[in-house]
């Protein structure tokens, strides 16, 4: 089944091929705030607030949407996280946004899934 074949091919290769694959395998930089045996936390490189980190799993889940109902232990870490991240980040104390792309839609364009936490400033609603 082609899909599984994906799932194995990810596997082989912790991360993934993706841009975040090569930061969690440490092949290229990026400013850690926290990591554990499941996921790592790290600066955006182009942050849209003045805290902008994205929390991420180890395992190479492209996207929300295509995670498994076996994920929810994970998923519900990744959201543990970032409200310690956030904060160790000092953002509980003003309020924070968490954001999850998904797909073409949402304008995702790292398929590795990942949770935006934002703040440091006035968020607006609806967003763009
Ligand atoms: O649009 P989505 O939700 O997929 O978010 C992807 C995020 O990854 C964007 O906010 C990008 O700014 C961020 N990004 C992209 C790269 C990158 C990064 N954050 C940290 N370090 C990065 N490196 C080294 N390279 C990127 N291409």
């Amino acid at each position: 089944m082609a899909g599984g074949e994906v799932e194995l091919a990810q596997s082989a290769s912790p991360g993934g091929d993706t841009i975040f694959g090569k930061i969690l395998r440490k092949e290229i930089p990026a400013k850690f705030v926290y990591e554990d045996d499941q996921c790592v936390a790290f600066h955006d490189v182009n942050p849209q607030a003045p805290t902008h980190i994205l929390v991420i799993p180890r395992k190479a889940i492209p996207q929300l949407s295509k995670s498994g109902d076996d994920d929810e232990q994970l998923l519900g870490h990744l959201l543990v996280v970032a409200r310690k991240v956030a904060a160790q980040q000092g953002l509980d104390q003003t309020g924070f946004r968490l954001v999850v792309n998904d797909g073409k839609n949402a304008a995702q364009s790292v398929y590795h899934l990942h949770i935006h936490i934002l703040g440091g400033r006035q968020m607006q609603w609806p967003p763009g």
